[in-house]
């Protein structure tokens, strides 16, 4: 799919970091950046929450109660570490060494996959849509897996077979996961089964595997901007346990510190829009440190493409609350969000219903 007007990207932080002994280039100083060091541990700023899946699969006579705890973390904080999620922890170690392996392999080798202009799935860099447009500290390989016809031949097909095999098998299990999580968070939040199943069952999904170089003046850079995912929902791997992923709850940011084993699953924009405000998209980004590189894989779990994104029409019917959000085709959805910088939940606010407006697009 091509997207109107990317600028160039201009290659590899990565390699741009090795070169690099002690001034950042100024493309990649962001001038208006929120402070990104957060004293570690010295402080009392909380922790997000932690939900254990078989708490929530076998919650038996306390089914409700579990549900409960689960709607309103979604509406709270909008992001939890999931443990105990049932995936094999050796497919989990295996996708994070086949990575590891290939973002430290070299560039040409990653250059196969390079982005190419107006286009926004590949390896490469922050995708501009200005001049003098901030640059991410951070090589980012993004690409559309589900539905299957919508994958780039010149990507996955074209992994090495380790990767491509691993990565196979990472997505399937994570699908069973996220239609397992759909079902929890829909049945919480009093949307029917059928309607979520209606509308992620083979939904559209996406990876971005994230490479963040350590910089020789973190503070005035930043991994990932500051942003809420244009998603369902977001299960996040940290590949190679060094932190790096804050989130803005009430104004302030907090550090996530990873529990060993545990996914980081987020809320994102289009549950919080099927909610009908219920759940709460999270704004989260993602910093950098001066000596050790940082990597992550975020898959985003989506409506299919042809679906409404909309206020659940079962939720509306159950609860009889108006609609408080706009309703898109995903398609377009994706076009339009794409085709913007990342710019916290700017593109959230466009779906909300503004005084006099109707409820359709
Ligand atoms: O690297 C991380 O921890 C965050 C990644 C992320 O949020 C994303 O890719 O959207």
């Amino acid at each position: 799919m091509a997207f109107s007007q990317p600028l160039p990207s201009h290659g590899s932080v990565q390699e741009l970091a090795k070169a690099l002994t002690l001034t950042v280039p100024h493309q990649y100083v962001q001038e208006h950046l929120e402070p990104t060091f957060v004293p570690n541990g010295s402080s009392t700023l909380p922790s997000i929450p932690v939900i254990d899946m078989n708490d929530l699969i076998m919650g038996g006579s306390n089914m409700h109660l579990q549900l409960k705890y689960l709607r309103s973390v979604c509406h709270e904080w909008g992001i939890f570490q999931l443990v105990n999620h049932g995936v094999d922890k050796s497919l989990v170690e295996k996708m994070k060494n086949e990575l590891v392996e290939f973002f430290n392999a070299p560039i040409e080798k990653k250059l196969k996959y390079k982005l190419k202009g107006g286009e926004y799935e590949g390896y490469g860099q922050t995708i501009l849509h200005a001049q003098g447009q901030k640059i991410d500290w951070a090589d980012r390989f993004y690409m559309i897996t589900n539905p299957r016809h919508r994958r780039k031949s010149n990507l996955l097909p074209e992994f090495p077979p380790l990767l491509r095999d691993t990565l196979e098998k990472y997505l399937l299990e994570l699908q069973k996961l996220g239609m397992t999580l759909f079902g929890l968070i829909g049945q919480a939040v009093d949307i029917d089964k059928g309607e979520m199943l209606e509308i992620f069952e083979d939904g559209m999904q996406s990876v971005r595997m994230t490479y963040y170089p350590p910089c020789p003046q973190p503070e005035l850079v930043v991994g990932l901007t500051p942003h809420s995912d244009a998603a369902g929902i977001t299960i996040l791997l940290q590949v190679n346990n060094v932190e790096g992923l804050q989130v803005k709850k009430d104004g302030i940011w907090i550090p996530v510190n990873f529990l060993s084993d545990a996914f980081v699953v987020n809320v994102g924009d289009i549950l919080e829009i099927l909610s009908n405000g219920v759940y709460n998209s999270i704004e989260h980004r993602a910093v950098v440190n001066s000596i050790k590189e940082r990597m992550s894989l975020a898959m985003f779990f989506n409506p299919k493409l042809e679906a409404d994104v909309g206020p659940s029409k079962s939720l509306i019917r159950n609860t009889g609350k108006p609609p408080l959000y706009k309703t898109l085709v995903m398609e377009q959805y994706l076009k339009e969000f794409f085709s913007r910088k990342l710019n916290g939940k700017t593109f959230l606010e466009k779906m909300k219903i503004k005084n006099g407006e109707g409820h359709e697009t």
